[in-house]
């Protein structure tokens, strides 16, 4: 069994999390924040991004009462080998619950602080955005010695949390009870929080192991808490404390708690009977993750503090040596304050330490005597299926092509599943033949595509029968690579954006004039993908009202007149009309041919199609007013017959101020194959990418 795979879509692309410890005296700050959001070069410059997911996570209230459940508290962290559970005699109430809740959602709180802090970095690091980064946020533990818990708000009933006077059942019962409310708290007050920059992936269970006895019922709390989180499409994390007598609970996590759990290994902590490498085999065998813990200062007792150093390094390289630098999702303790300290610490080992924990991170941190840079650069595998052509291609994380194949697009949905497997499969068989392993798939596609899940949700007639189709996970279970899919008009605004005309442009559109018209939009250098996953289909934009019906179901769609589909289309009726004379296939291609021969109605159909275009784009420029309007796609070739018109319709029509300077042709020869590894190369830490 493989370690708990990092980079799901079902993730959110999680990879690394980092545990935030907080202080609920003390808000958390951008300059913090900075640290864990961003790599900063040696002068403070953010130069790169760092973790993607965030714990949220505070071991106790303003006024001292516990939230936490720690396993180690009865016995101290240097306590070897005996652990119990720990009730808490101040265990924290119903106010406390609140303030936690404040602390993450109120207007200083730590959300809104560090989606602030993200707005400022996407525009100081000069390194691709990705996906929105992941929010987990710890439940407090309801401590079974928590008798007087207090109402909960609109409730009339005092909550009580142990046993007696009533009885197991009825104590847990009320526990589950305001834990599922503190989960509905979690949903309500995320969505009126509207953050830009984050996504919440979930939340989290702090006690480290479950407990079952004759007066608590954690086995129990947790099976029923976990479909509570599920009805919201959250998920339920965990870091299991790692001991010979505990890691059974991991056997069947996913099963009955837990949709994802990180081993915690301790040998940071105990001076005997703790084994890096037994740790990271207990863990693969299980399907958890594993966390990284180190620390400057911990305020306990700990035995090895003296060995912090070896201890780290241990971990670092057990990363490369047992695979889970790459090959797991990671949490990372780094005890409170560590890591903004690192940074410029007068030892110069914490400063190397810092730059290794980036290292890792990005996947190219090697054991001192290994090569500093790997043998085969990330190599993922791009999927670009449109309405004529299914392609596949083996690209490195600089866009580079290295291999090609391509089919016409087959009919039907089991035709073109098949067709793309097969594909794919030719794909990872090449890259493994290079001694290689493909770091994902990325697919671009027709349609609107949830990018979270990756499901096609819905197509027009250019592919026939591609909807509700569950696509990421259809290939990741029958190709074992992680999995990303999106709209192919996204996927070549994303390529623009990493190797074409759109770098460092905050906002940019494109159009991709093929079989149809896609587009993307990039606003604030974000690709914007719509509350239900169908922006910038700008194909579909009606420029005339009473025109022909579209297979999208509008009338005069653009994509009817300026697109392959349409010039073909229109092609047909000419040569049907014995205007035009032309043997089939009748094409957009064979149109130019005959326009560029001199055939006059063949030139004016063509034009025509480019004045409709610029139709189209006034409107998007008197929406959006964006920099630049990058134009790509087969229909490109036609050169300036059809791009003439589309210049000089915008310039005639657009607001003086709306207009661009130029609309720019792209210089990218398949922006969706490109755009669809950069779909894994922005989750995955690309070898080479590193700066520094
Ligand atoms: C259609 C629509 C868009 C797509 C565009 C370009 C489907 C199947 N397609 O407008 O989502 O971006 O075509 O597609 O709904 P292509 O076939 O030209 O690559
Ligand atoms: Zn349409």
């Amino acid at each position: 069994m493989p370690y708990f795979p990092p980079r799901q879509s079902g993730f959110n692309g999680l990879h690394h999390l980092a545990l935030m410890y907080g202080d609920a005296c003390q808000p958390w700050t951008p300059e913090i924040l900075t640290y864990y959001a961003a790599h900063l070069d040696d002068t403070g410059r953010p130069v790169d991004w760092l973790f993607d997911s965030f714990l949220f996570l505070n071991l106790a209230s303003s006024r001292g009462r516990d939230y936490r459940a720690d396993i180690n508290l009865g016995t101290t962290m240097s306590g070897e080998g005996d652990f119990f559970a720990w009730c808490s005699p101040r265990p924290a109430e119903v106010t406390d619950w609140l303030e936690l809740l404040d602390f993450y959602f109120g207007p200083q709180g730590v959300l809104a602080t560090l989606d602030q802090t993200l707005e400022q970095l996407v525009d100081q690091v000069p390194q691709p955005y990705g996906h929105r980064r992941n929010v987990v946020l710890m439940i407090p533990y309801p401590h079974i010695s928590q008798r007087v818990f207090g109402q909960l708000p609109g409730e009339d009933t005092a909550l009580n949390f142990g046993v007696e006077g009533q009885n197991l059942d009825r104590a847990t019962r009320q526990r589950l009870h305001a834990c599922s409310w503190f989960v509905e708290q979690l949903v309500a007050r995320w969505s009126a929080g509207r953050y830009r920059h984050l996504h919440l992936l979930g939340a989290y269970w702090m006690f480290e192991s479950v407990h079952r006895s004759w007066e608590v019922d954690d086995h129990w709390l947790l099976k029923e808490l976990r479909p509570v989180l599920h009805r919201h499409d959250l998920k339920f994390l965990w870091i299991p404390f790692y001991s010979r007598y505990t890691i059974h609970l991991l056997d069947d996590y996913q099963r009955y708690y837990f949709d994802l759990a990180f081993l915690q290994p301790n040998v940071m902590f105990y001076q005997q009977g703790v084994d890096l490498a037994a740790a990271a085999t207990a863990a693969r065998q299980r399907g958890a993750g594993l966390e990284m813990e180190y620390y400057l200062e911990l305020d306990e007792p700990i035995a090895v503090t003296a060995e912090r150093h070896t201890r780290f390094r241990t971990y670092l390289d057990g990363g490369v040596h047992h695979g889970y630098m790459t090959e797991a999702a990671c949490a990372w303790f780094l005890g409170q304050g560590s890591l903004e300290r690192m940074h410029g610490h007068p030892d110069p080992q914490e400063r190397v330490f810092y730059r290794d924990v980036y290292r890792f991170i990005r996947g190219t941190y090697r054991p001192a005597g290994c090569s500093e840079t790997p043998a085969t650069p990330s190599l993922a595998l791009a999927v670009d299926l449109g309405g004529t052509h299914l392609r596949v291609a083996v690209v490195d994380e600089r866009g580079n092509l290295y291999q090609r194949w391509q089919v016409p697009t087959p009919g039907n949905r089991p035709a073109i599943l098949e067709a793309m497997v097969a594909l794919l499969s030719a794909g990872r068989d090449w890259v493994l033949g290079q001694g290689g392993r493909p770091a994902g798939i990325g697919v671009s596609t027709g349609g609107r595509v949830n990018f979270a899940t990756g499901e096609v949700l819905d197509a027009t007639a250019l592919l026939p029968d591609w909807r509700a189709v569950p696509l990421g996970s259809y290939l990741r279970e029958t190709l074992d690579l992680p999995v990303w899919v999106d709209n192919d008009g996204n996927c070549a605004a994303l390529a623009e954006q990493q190797f074409g005309h759109g770098r460092g442009q905050a906002h940019f559109l494109t159009l991709v004039l093929g079989t149809g018209i896609g587009g993307g939009l990039v606003v604030n250098h974000h690709l914007v993908r719509g509350t239900h996953h169908a922006a910038a289909e700008l194909g579909h934009i009606s420029i005339q009202h009473d025109g022909p019906i579209c297979s999208c179901g509008n009338w005069g769609c653009v994509e009817l007149f300026a697109s392959g589909s349409g010039l073909a289309a229109m092609g047909q009726t000419l040569v049907e009309a014995g205007l035009l004379a032309l043997s089939p296939p009748i094409t957009a291609e064979a149109l130019g041919r005959a326009a560029q021969a001199g055939h006059p109605i063949a030139q004016d159909v063509i034009q025509r199609a480019g004045r409709l275009l610029g139709v189209a784009i006034t409107g998007l420029l008197h929406t959006l007013n964006p920099q630049r309007v990058i134009l790509s796609g087969p229909l490109t070739q036609l050169g300036d017959l059809y791009l003439q018109p589309v210049r000089q319709t915008v310039h005639e029509r657009t607001l003086p101020l709306a207009r661009v300077a130029d609309i720019w042709i792209s210089d990218l020869k398949d922006p969706g194959l490109l755009g669809a590894a950069g779909l894994v190369a922005s989750a995955v830490p690309a070898a080479g990418r590193e700066r520094g």
